[in-house]
């Protein structure tokens, strides 16, 4: 007979780090939106008594923030009457290895486990299916592969009455969003961040573009698929209190390209400007965007104060190379500048290692990026074939030798040698970069080009740049505040160390962190001393006032910056 509670437990998994333990922070910085949408569409499933009379509790965690419980699974798992449901979500392929290991150890103890995410959309899950997720087959785990907005209800069911398939392949059939559920964060979790009223949410999926090196587009699709703009400012609306949230960041991938970007834009102008909600968000666009009429301005007003533009490389051989023809990097610079002038900063991501890349044409180049077309900030990332792209194709079919660790699968490490560079190489000059770009005089004069209030954000994020890169040596993306380790969850493979050996390895670890974090402060308090030198000088106190205020700053009032150059 079926179970009459059904527990739903949504993790998104985190990874290892190169010496086999969890890659875990006391706070995080960017939560995960698939989590936050798996647990909207939970939420509906059970608000729509999709399931009948069954009574649902739901359970989210991520990982890259606290333990997973696993004791609590295995109690639930034994009562009678309950069923168990644990569903590893958002996996990537740099997490594919710490998923595996947590399906095994939960199917060890006879629970349901299903997976999604994009290592498992990206990968062949059929008779050639490789390794990793012939693993996972052989265990009895549940792989997802595509979208599940729609189709969460007919899973859940199935799980319910004992019938899970071992596969769910909604690949190439992308579901329509337009009324899907909206991404639902979990308060619990938010607090274990360090903007506790950040979250994030995605208007639209798809891009129309095709880059090489790109998963979005097998996995997502190039059509642009979107939610009405209505049910965004509803959500928007009803979530922003006191107390609430009051920063969102746009996951999709080119908010540019959102059929809805204006209706969206005019309701958060509407929210701010009439209600007085004083929402601020950062977003993803392409290069083209600052030429669609009123984008960047309605982008600005809506509160907009970050746009993250894939730049990719200032290389024209690399970007036609990988099919990314709407980059014009003779453009590069104006189009900084248009956004720069909006007052919304400028986020670059640029990857090292495309086939013409050298160590000496990298380091010029990142120099371009930094001195000539003057954006804010920059993300590094090592080319990478992951799956689902269209080079992981081109890469297998060619024999090239890919790093068999998908832990390292992560865009930090290398794991092809890529063109004119061996891995080392690319490593080297990839970390080179990153403390290139982040010179001090950089940071210096672009924080000198912004008013205080938008200084003391830029500075927040130098600051989070700085730690990850610089104490914790890993992408920032991937990192938060604090890094723990916890003892006995190792690495299969790695020896789980007693507890006076651990303490011995971690005492000079934390100190040196703790040092580490200490001068990347010192050299905060230098760099707004510096900074505010060039307009009117602001104390430090300033600094700790706007570093810790976490609700948004702005109170809707469009304060342009005022430029040095
Ligand atoms: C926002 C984002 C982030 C955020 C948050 C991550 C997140 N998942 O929310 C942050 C900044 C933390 C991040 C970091 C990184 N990211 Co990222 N990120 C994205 C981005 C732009 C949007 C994610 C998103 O919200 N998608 C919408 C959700 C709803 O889609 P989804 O994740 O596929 O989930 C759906 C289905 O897959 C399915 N599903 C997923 N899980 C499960 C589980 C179950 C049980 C079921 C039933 C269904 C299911 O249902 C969901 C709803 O339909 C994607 C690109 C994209 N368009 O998705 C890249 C993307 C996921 N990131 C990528 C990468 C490489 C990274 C980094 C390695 C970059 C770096 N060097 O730092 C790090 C890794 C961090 C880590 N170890 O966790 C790659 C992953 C490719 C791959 N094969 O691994 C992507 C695809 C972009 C790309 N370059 O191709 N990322
Ligand atoms: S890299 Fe960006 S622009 Fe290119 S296809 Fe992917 S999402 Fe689109």
């Amino acid at each position: 007979m079926p179970a009459s509670e059904l527990h739903i437990y949504l993790i998104r998994p985190t990874k290892y780090d190169d010496d086999g333990y969890l890659l875990r922070h006391w706070r995080g910085v960017l939560p995960s939106n698939t989590l936050a949408c798996l647990r909207g569409l939970t939420e509906k499933v059970v608000a729509d008594k999709e399931l009948g009379d069954v009574r649902v509790r739901i359970f989210s965690c991520d990982e890259s923030v606290e333990a997973i419980p696993e004791r609590r699974i295995y109690r639930s798992h034994k009562r009678s009457g309950v069923e168990v449901l644990v569903g590893l979500v958002g996996v990537q392929t740099n997490q594919a290895p710490r998923a595996i290991d947590i399906a095994l150890r939960l199917r060890a103890h006879g629970v349901t486990v299903l997976v999604g995410g994009f290592h498992v959309s990206g990968t062949s899950c059929g008779d050639e299916a490789p390794a990793e997720i012939s693993t996972l087959k052989n265990a009895g785990v549940t792989l997802v592969r595509g979208e599940v907005e729609n189709r969460w209800a007919e899973i859940l069911r199935d799980a319910h009455a004992g019938n899970l398939r071992p596969i769910y392949d909604f690949l190439g059939t992308p579901p329509d969003l337009s009324d899907a559920a909206l991404p639902s964060p979990d308060p619990r979790l938010m607090r274990k961040f360090v903007h506790s009223s950040f979250v994030t949410m995605d208007s639209s999926r798809g891009c129309p573009f095709s880059c090489s090196f790109c998963t979005i587009i097998q996995i997502q699709g190039r059509k642009m698929r979107t939610r009405e703009p209505s049910r965004i400012s509803e959500m928007i609306s009803s979530r922003h209190h006191p107390g609430g949230i009051d920063q969102y960041f746009f996951t999709d991938d080119d908010f540019a390209r959102n059929p809805h970007w204006r209706e969206i834009l005019l309701e958060l102008i509407r929210l701010r400007e009439e209600e007085g909600k004083p929402i601020r968000f950062l977003m993803q666009s392409d290069l083209l965007a600052h030429k669609q009429k009123d984008f960047i301005s309605l982008a600005r007003r809506a509160g907009c104060f970050q746009v993250f533009l894939g730049m990719e490389s200032l290389d024209a051989g690399a970007l036609a190379g990988a099919g990314k023809r709407q980059n014009r990097i003779s453009e590069y610079a104006d189009t900084v500048r248009a956004w720069q002038d909006a007052g919304i900063f400028v986020h670059a991501g640029y990857i090292v290692g495309f086939p013409h890349d050298t160590p000496d044409s990298v380091r010029h180049n990142v120099r371009r990026l930094r001195d000539e077309i003057g954006v804010d900030l920059a993300s590094f990332f090592l080319l990478t074939p992951l799956a689902g792209s269209q080079d992981h194709t081109q890469a297998l079919a060619a024999g090239v030798a890919i790093d068999a660790d998908l832990n390292r699968h992560d865009t930090f490490h290398a794991i092809t040698d890529p063109g004119a560079m061996t891995r080392e190489d690319a490593e080297a000059v990839y970390r080179e970069s990153w403390r290139e770009f982040y010179s001090f005089e950089h940071r210096r004069r672009r924080l000198a080009a912004w008013p205080e209030e938008q200084r003391a954000t830029l500075l927040q994020n130098y600051l989070w740049y700085g730690c990850a890169t610089g104490v914790d040596d890993f992408h920032p993306m991937m990192t938060g505040f604090v890094r723990c380790k916890p003892r006995r969850d190792r690495r299969p493979g790695f020896p789980v160390e007693g507890p006076v050996r651990h303490l011995v390895r971690r005492v000079p670890e934390v100190g040196r962190m703790v040092l580490g974090y200490g001068s990347e402060i010192a050299t905060a308090q230098r760099l707004w001393k510096r900074a505010a030198e060039a307009q009117e000088s602001r104390g430090w106190r300033d600094f700790l006032r706007h570093l810790f205020a976490t609700k948004a700053r702005e109170s809707g009032s469009l304060d342009l910056a005022c430029r040095e150059r």
